[in-house]
């Protein structure tokens, strides 16, 4: 962030209280705690979000859109949902500049994170949560929804842009990861699997998430029920393949998305079991066929497609991705490679735990 920002002066735009310390894990933004009454202030990342007023009305109306199921359906609406908090001027943002941006959110009170130890119960959990999440949009007007991300899961593209980025090599780290880029490009033939299911009609267009890591779902803290799902910039029209596979990308792995003994990263049965169970309770009855037998190969489909984004920022210099240590995003594409390699092997008892 730049430091001719002063975090307690964006405060006085919303009239909430003094900033305390940055906070979570996200990848991608700028997240402060604020204290009492609780707030999440973030600055979004407009490098990456390039349009904060097209990305905060998705939210202000995603998010509307669910208090009032929440409401009707007598569940928790008060922390069943991120809340905006509008800034003094009525927007749902503060824009110093195109650079900092910022908004602020209820924070979701007595509720946990989970990163990277989970147990099933965990992962039932977030499947319910995730599940019901997507139930509840299940009517909401898809046209309404603006691209934040265009193409955010289309996996044929994202080969492309790592092609182009081997080509580019801006960074001059192509030579040194070429058993990586053998690994990437000898896996691309099934990759469209989904985009082309969605493009002749086979797989339904929803309302999805798009990133549904399980650190991006809060846990009660007492029941360890999922309470609210947050991380919302990225909702747009999808398939509810990309939000199944993509959590158990993170939540059936034997390991953290950057560990970096490989003898220590294997996809768990026991995760998809769970997760699959949860997930289903809330949407077995909306799902097609086409959906449900596409379950497992979605989970190995979103973990090849992060593996290769982590190698295609590794390639232009690490430009998207927050990093923490100079190979960070090879070390997690390694990581994300070796999960799809056993996924693969683990195909058909994940195709067997569906059927059953
Ligand atoms: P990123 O896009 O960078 O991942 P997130 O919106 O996921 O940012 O926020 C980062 C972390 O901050 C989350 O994983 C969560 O732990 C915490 N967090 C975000 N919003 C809230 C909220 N409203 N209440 C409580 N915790 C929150
Ligand atoms: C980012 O924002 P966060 O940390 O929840 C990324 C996801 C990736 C994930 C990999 C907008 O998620 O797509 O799967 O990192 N979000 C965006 O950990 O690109
Ligand atoms: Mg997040």
């Amino acid at each position: 962030m730049s430091v001719r920002i002063n975090r307690n002066e964006i405060l006085g735009h919303f009239d909430i209280g003094a900033v305390t310390e940055s906070y979570g894990n996200g990848h991608i933004n700028d997240t402060f705690l604020v204290t009492m009454p609780r707030y999440i202030l973030q600055r979004i990342n407009t490098s990456i979000f390039r349009n904060p007023e097209e990305l905060m009305e998705n939210i202000e109306n995603v998010t509307g859109f669910l208090r009032e199921k929440l409401r009707e359906a007598g569940e928790d609406f008060e922390r069943g949902t991120l809340q905006v908090v509008p800034a003094k001027d009525g927007g749902s943002f503060y824009k110093v500049d195109d650079d900092n941006v910022f908004r602020v959110y209820r924070f979701v009170e007595g509720t946990k994170s989970i990163e990277n130890s989970k147990t099933p119960k965990d992962l039932y959990e977030a499947g319910v949560g995730f599940g019901h999440f997507q139930k509840l949009l299940a009517d909401f007007p898809v046209e309404k929804l603006h691209e934040t991300i265009q193409d955010f899961h289309h996996t044929p593209k994202r080969i492309e842009a790592l092609r182009e980025a081997i080509r580019q090599d801006r960074a001059g780290r192509a030579g040194s990861v070429q058993r990586e880029i053998d690994f990437a490009l000898e896996n691309a033939s099934w990759a469209d699997c989904v985009v082309k299911g969605m493009e002749a009609g086979r797989i339904p267009v929803r309302v999805t998430h798009n990133d549904t890591k399980i650190n991006n779902i809060l846990f009660d803290r007492d029941t360890g029920k999922a309470v609210c799902v947050i991380d919302l910039d990225t909702v747009m029209p999808g398939s509810m393949l990309y939000d199944f596979g993509d959590a158990l990308r993170i939540g059936g792995s034997s390991a953290a998305e950057d560990e970096t003994d490989l003898d220590k990263v294997w996809f768990e049965e026991g995760a998809f079991e769970a997760f699959a169970k949860g997930y289903l309770s809330e949407m077995r009855e909306t799902l097609t066929e086409a959906e449900m037998a596409l379950l497992p190969l979605s989970v190995k489909l979103m973990t090849y497609e992060c593996g290769i984004r982590f190698l295609t920022d590794y390639l232009n210099g690490d430009t998207y991705f927050k990093i923490h240590r100079e190979h960070h995003n090879l070390d997690r594409a390694r990581n994300q490679f070796k999960l799809v390699a056993d996924i693969g092997n683990k195909e058909a008892r994940l195709a067997q735990l569906v059927g059953d």
